[in-house]
C-alpha cells in the first residue's frame, strides 16, 4: 500500500445511522445474502461483520467474478467457507449467468427456521431473504436478476415501510426488493483506499490523485499494466507524459491521468485482479 496517508473522509454519525437502518431491516428476514466485490473478498465487508448482521444464516456472494482471476478466486472461496462457515458462491450479476444456485442455497439455509415455525404449529411459509452489501458491489444487479423471472409483488408485511416490497422469486423464497446497505466505514485507510479503487466509496470522499497513485503502487510489478501504459515505472507523471497530457508550463496533467487510471482499472482494462491477500 502507498506509504503516505491517503485521506478518505467519512462521517461516523452517518455510518452509525446507516448501520441502525440496516439492523431494522435485518429483523424482517430469515436469511441474508451478503454480496461482496470479488476483487476485495475481505475489504468489501467488515472484519467482524457478524456483529452487524447478527447470527442469521448468511450466504456469501463473491460478485463481479468476471473481473478477477478465477483460480485465485477459488482459493478465496475455500478460505471464506472455512473462516465464516457460510456457503460461498461466485457470481456475475451483470452477465448472462443465472443465479439459481443462489436461490437454492438461500432456501436450504432458511429451512431450519421454517421447520422451527412449523414445529410451533404454524403453516409453512416462504423464507424471507434480503440482499446486503457495501455500495456498488452489485446488490441491485443481484436483486434484478433474481426477480426478473418473477415479478409477483407479495405486498407489505407487518413492520415493513410502504416502500419495501417482497417479491416471490420461488414458492419457497420471498426477497425484499431493496438491498440493505453496509456503509463503508473508513477507519482503516488501507481498506478505504481499496474500496475507492472499486467505487465503493463516494467520489466526494477523496481526490483521485492519491487514490490512483496508491493503485499504481499496488500494480507496479504488473507487466501487463506497464505495457498498457507503455512505461516501466508506473507513475501518474510517466503515464501523462506518454499520453501527452500536458498542462501549460510543461506540467503533466496528473489529475486527468488519475481519473483515467481509475476508470481503466474499474472497467477491467488493466487486467483481472484480487487486491486482498488470503490470510495465512
Ligand atoms: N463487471 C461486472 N460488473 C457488475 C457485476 N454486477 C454488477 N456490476 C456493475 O457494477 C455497478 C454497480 O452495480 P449495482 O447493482 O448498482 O450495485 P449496488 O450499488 O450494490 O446496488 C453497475 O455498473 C453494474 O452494472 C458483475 O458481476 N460484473
Ligand atoms: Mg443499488
Amino acid at each position: 500500500m502507498a506509504k503516505e496517508k491517503t485521506h478518505i473522509h467519512w462521517y461516523p454519525g452517518h455510518i452509525a445511522k446507516a448501520e441502525r437502518q440496516l439492523k431494522e431491516k435485518l429483523n424482517l428476514v430469515d436469511v441474508i445474502i451478503e454480496v461482496r466485490d470479488a476483487r476485495l473478498p475481505l475489504s468489501s465487508s467488515y472484519a467482524n461483520i457478524e456483529k452487524l448482521l447478527g447470527d442469521k444464516p448468511r450466504l456469501l456472494l463473491l460478485n463481479k467474478a468476471d473481473l478477477t482471476d478465477k483460480d485465485e478466486l477459488k482459493k478465496w472461496v475455500k478460505y471464506l467457507k472455512e473462516s465464516t462457515e457460510c456457503p460461498v458462491l461466485i457470481t456475475e450479476a451483470k452477465g448472462s449467468k443465472d443465479l439459481s444456485a443462489v436461490v437454492k442455497s438461500a432456501i436450504e439455509l432458511s429451512e431450519p427456521k421454517i421447520q422451527a415455525l412449523m414445529a410451533k404449529g404454524l403453516l409453512r411459509r416462504p423464507a424471507r431473504a434480503m440482499v446486503v452489501g457495501m455500495p456498488n458491489v452489485g446488490k441491485s444487479s443481484v436483486i434484478n436478476k433474481l426477480t426478473k423471472s418473477s415479478k409477483t409483488k407479495t405486498g407489505a408485511k407487518a413492520g415493513v415501510t410502504r416502500q419495501q416490497q417482497w417479491v416471490r422469486i420461488n414458492p419457497k423464497l420471498d426477497l425484499l426488493d431493496t438491498p440493505g446497505i453496509i456503509p463503508t466505514r473508513q477507519d482503516n485507510q488501507e481498506q478505504a483506499v481499496k474500496l475507492a479503487f472499486v467505487s465503493s466509496v463516494s467520489e466526494n470522499a477523496y481526490s483521485p490523485e492519491p487514490v490512483a497513485k496508491a493503485l499504481l503502487e499496488m500494480l507496479r510489478d504488473d507487466n501487463f499494466v506497464k505495457e498498457y501504459y507503455k512505461t516501466d515505472v508506473l507513475t501518474l507523471e510517466n503515464i501523462a507524459l506518454k499520453r501527452s497530457w500536458i498542462l501549460k508550463a510543461e506540467q503533466p496533467d496528473t489529475e486527468r491521468t488519475a481519473i483515467y487510471v481509475l476508470k481503466d482499472f474499474r472497467e477491467g482494462r488493466l487486467g483481472k485482479f484480487i487486491l486482498d491477500e488470503v490470510p495465512q
